[in-house]
């Protein structure tokens, strides 16, 4: 835009008033006014060329990254962006087997429904670095401060929820419940760090549900820890249970090794879904070490979501099958005697099972690539001898 005051270095001819002098400011002002529009095409046409090529690149990048994971993680060049994706999976601290020990697992005891007809919940989210494999560190927003999953969260049927989200993180969050019915714009809206925001919903509807941050992008704010589950007691309960225990499965992509510094997202890597880790309630493989427990012939309930980001959970017990089985978290009606059940990203569902024979019976992923990754954990039934080998 610099060429558009042209006018101001054309030389004035000299001369009187009128005549010549008269004809030469009319050409002199229309130089300049052409002079000009040529400059604001041509600034134009060089933004929209940019442009174009933007979308193009952007286009172009999921597509390349996802085909390198699928067919070749190995060096993968594009025009605009050089891969590879370089997996750290089953990376860990050099004392592996005692890290897993000192870890602390997480509860995955179902807490108590609070008494009242008004649950009021507020969370405050943290940045913060958690583990969430041996020795491996990651950098995550955090609700609640609480790592990854959130807490797990309770109610009936019928119940009204208060949440309150103080923003205690350096860019904008927000809370999604799959349980609400609510306009999203109005409840799950972004609050401002150093902001707190208030909003109800009643829990009309009985089941397992997820919940998690829904500020763009939403893939990265899973993907950092931003998720956890709510348990909705159905008004008429279900069949007694002795033991009840939530897992959430999620996947983690990482852009190290997370060993000697913590790590933090690969984007590229959550697109195309090549996780480093998957787990139950955060950490890799955490109820092999520290097994979730019951007795011979109790009756043990699973409540279990799928946060993703992305990625299922088929769930299934080594050893038994599901007894019931309330698919999709659909509580007026259940499957009995299943062995494996797919829980959607974004979704969760209930089993039973009641185990007779003292035992250690793996709970998995049967997708056997999420084993590997460490969506793995032991039932132990009684108090078994011996070990065994998945
Ligand atoms: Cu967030």
């Amino acid at each position: 835009m610099s060429s558009h005051p042209a006018t101001v270095s054309t030389p004035r001819p000299e001369g009187g008033p009128g005549g010549t002098s008269a004809v030469w400011k009319v050409v002199v002002l229309l130089l300049g006014i052409a002079v000009g529009v040529l400059a604001i095409a041509a600034v134009a046409a060089v933004q929209a060329a940019d442009q174009a090529r933007d979308e193009v690149g952007a286009a172009a990048e999921p597509v390349s990254a996802a085909s390198s994971a699928v067919h070749d993680h190995s060096v993968h060049a594009t025009a605009g962006q050089s891969l590879p994706l370089q997996s750290f999976a089953g990376t860990t601290g050099a004392n592996a087997d005692a890290l897993a020990k000192a870890h602390t697992a997480y509860d995955a005891a179902l807490p108590a429904v609070p008494s009242g007809d008004l649950v009021k919940i507020h969370m405050t989210l943290k940045d913060m670095v958690v583990e969430i494999a041996p020795g491996v560190k990651y950098n995550t927003w955090a609700f609640d401060g609480h790592g990854a999953p959130g807490p797990i969260l309770h109610v009936r049927q019928g119940q009204t929820v208060q949440m309150t989200l103080t923003n205690g993180g350096t860019i904008p969050h927000s809370i999604d419940f799959h349980a609400a019915r609510i306009a999203p714009n109005l409840a799950f809206t972004d609050v401002a760090p150093g902001d707190s925001f208030t909003f109800r919903f009643t829990a009309d509807d009985p089941g397992v549900f997820m919940y998690h941050c829904g500020t763009k992008p939403v893939l990265a704010h899973i993907a950092n820890g931003m998720y956890g589950a709510l348990v909705v007691d159905p008004a008429t309960p279900l069949p007694k249970a002795d033991k009840e225990y939530v897992l959430v499965a999620s996947e983690w992509y990482l852009n190290g090794d997370g060993v000697q510094t913590p790590a933090s997202l690969d984007m590229n890597k959550a697109r195309a879904m090549m996780p480093d880790w998957t787990t139950f309630n955060g950490y890799a493989n955490q109820y092999v070490t520290h097994p979730l427990t019951a007795k011979p012939g109790q009756t043990v309930r699973f409540y279990v979501v799928a946060a993703g980001p992305t990625l299922d959970t088929n769930f299934h017990i080594v050893g038994t099958l599901l007894d019931r089985a309330w698919v999709n978290g659909d509580m007026t009606h259940h499957q009995t005697g299943v062995q494996t059940v797919a829980v959607p990203a974004g979704g969760g569902a209930v089993f039973d099972t009641k185990i007779d024979q003292e035992g250690l019976y793996p709970f998995v992923s049967h997708a056997f690539a999420h084993v590997d990754l460490g969506q793995v954990g032991l039932l132990k039934v009684g108090s078994p001898k011996g070990t065994m080998s998945h």
